[in-house]
């Protein structure tokens, strides 16, 4: 049910840092960027230049307060990866069926992720020590 690698996300503590960063170095623009509340982060989508928009991206994440899921794995690993996210057409047929094959979701029902996407997440201790999200896209192609 994966159609996609659709980010690779970094734990930041300075999103506009983060970003003239990535753009000096390795010329990445920004596609997109939110604040999601509920998450607890400020969020940026990095791409290659000219690329069309559905190739993998690098999700920079800043969190909006300490005790947020962001500002708890920089406190305690510091920056650096923190999730791998897979995109799937249904969120919620992909947990069900992670579910039934004994893996843990974080979730009961899909959250809302970036540009209105529906995610959930498999426990890392059940990804190899990964944090696996799983993206459905916006159907208005967000
Ligand atoms: C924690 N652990 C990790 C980890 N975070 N391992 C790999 N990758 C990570 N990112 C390890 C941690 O070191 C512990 O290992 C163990 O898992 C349990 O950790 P914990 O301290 O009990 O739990 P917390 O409080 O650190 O929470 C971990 C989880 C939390 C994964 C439950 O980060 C979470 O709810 N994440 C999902 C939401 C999220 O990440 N939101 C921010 C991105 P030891 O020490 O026991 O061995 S928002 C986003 O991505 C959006 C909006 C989007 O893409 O659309």
């Amino acid at each position: 049910f994966v159609t996609a690698i659709d980010h690779v996300g970094i734990a930041v503590p300075d999103l506009d840092a983060a970003i003239a960063f990535h753009a000096e170095h390795f010329g990445l623009e920004v596609a997109h960027e939110e604040v999601n509340e509920e998450q607890g982060v400020r969020e940026a989508m990095l791409r290659a230049p000219g690329t069309a928009g559905t190739e993998t991206a690098i999700q920079l994440l800043a969190p909006l307060r300490e005790d947020s899921a962001i500002g708890k794995f920089l406190a305690k690993s510091g920056p650096g990866l923190q999730q791998l996210a897979y995109r799937v057409s249904d969120v919620d047929a992909a947990a069900a069926a992670l579910r039934a094959q004994g893996l843990r979701l974080l979730y009961d029902e899909a959250k809302r992720g970036t540009s209105d996407s529906r995610v959930n997440f498999v426990h890392p201790k059940d990804a190899g020590g990964v944090l696996v999200e799983l993206v459905e896209p916006a159907k208005d192609g967000h």
